[in-house]
């Protein structure tokens, strides 16, 4: 049992995820923050209907907005050292990372075991050149080897996800509340099955790159009455923030201005530049510009 948290080496960690695909990090928060998470959940856990589809899996119940669910939720979503690791991970492909879901699922017995997947795939871009997702699932229950503990395939991330050989053995995560099972969005990953008599409970955070559509809809998950109620850097963190240069704007500003106390009805757009354009711009018009020809309104190109 992890009752004491340990200090998180986060760059020995990195070094494993670089390496393997995943980590696992024991005792990463107090047991008694994901008690008390497990205990605000288990209603929603209750009365949510069973998942449709293959994917998901009949005997798998899965919701999200977990941050409106639970206040501790955000102690779980900000883990310092996961959010290093996010940082570390995602920060050579992108301006500011962004959560892509908060998901509780439950692998009720009888599950069979998950199609093994890689998370990135859900978007559509070139893959291999850099990492789109961070995913960490924090056990709600413990994690056995007959209930359904998540598998990972060592090995099988960045370019050799572009590869179609048989994976490796999967390693099963045998984890306990507190600890934390990272892997990156290009590993190769699955809920095992369940052929235990109770049900298997986690907490799912994800962060992605901050210009990716996210998973889960995090604005209408927290619109701004909700999210006003949140830290500026959790207001952040879910969307509240525009990813340079300018996307993500609410009316040419930082959607951040939607958390105050009085939104004025016209705002003037603002640039939200990176250093490198607002460089490039600051030097734009210092030289004479040389024109090298005219369009007519029939485009015709006039070139002198
Ligand atoms: O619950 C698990 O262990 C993993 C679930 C998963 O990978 C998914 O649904 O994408
Ligand atoms: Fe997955």
């Amino acid at each position: 049992m992890n009752a004491a948290v340990h200090p998180v080496d986060v760059q020995h960690r990195y070094e494993e995820l670089k390496e393997r695909g995943f980590c696992i990090i024991p005792g990463a928060l107090p047991v008694s923050v994901l008690q008390d998470l497990a205990t605000d959940l288990a209603p929603a856990f209750e009365r949510t209907p069973f998942c449709q589809g293959d994917f998901y899996g009949a005997r798998t119940k899965r919701f999200g907005r977990i941050l409106a669910r639970s206040v501790h939720a955000a102690t779980v979503v900000q883990c310092p050292a996961i959010l290093t690791l996010a940082h570390q991970i995602l920060a050579p492909a992108c301006d500011r990372i962004q959560l892509n879901l908060t998901q509780a699922i439950g692998i009720h017995p009888g599950a069979p075991d998950q199609f093994p997947h890689r998370d990135q795939d859900m978007w559509q871009g070139v893959k291999g050149e850099h990492e789109y997702l961070l995913n960490v699932i924090w056990p709600l229950t413990p994690f056995t080897a007959d209930n359904g503990a998540t598998r990972l395939f060592p090995e099988t991330h960045g370019q050799r996800a572009l590869t179609d050989t048989t994976p490796p053995p999967a390693e099963l995560a045998i984890c306990q509340p507190g600890d934390a099972i990272c892997f990156l969005g290009s590993t190769l990953h699955a809920a095992g099955a369940n052929i235990a008599e109770t049900e298997r409970r986690c907490l799912v955070t994800g962060y992605s790159l901050g210009w990716l559509k996210p998973y889960e809809n995090q604005w209408l998950a927290y619109p701004p009455a909700v999210a006003r109620n949140f830290p500026p850097e959790l207001a952040a963190l879910i969307g509240y923030a525009q990813h340079r240069p300018n996307l993500g704007n609410y009316e040419g500003q930082c959607p951040s201005v939607l958390l105050g106390d009085d939104v004025p009805e016209y705002l003037a757009a603002i640039d939200a530049l990176t250093p490198d354009q607002a460089k490039m711009l600051a030097g734009y018009g210092k030289a004479p510009s040389s024109v090298t020809g005219r369009i007519d309104p029939a485009g015709r190109v006039d070139d002198r």
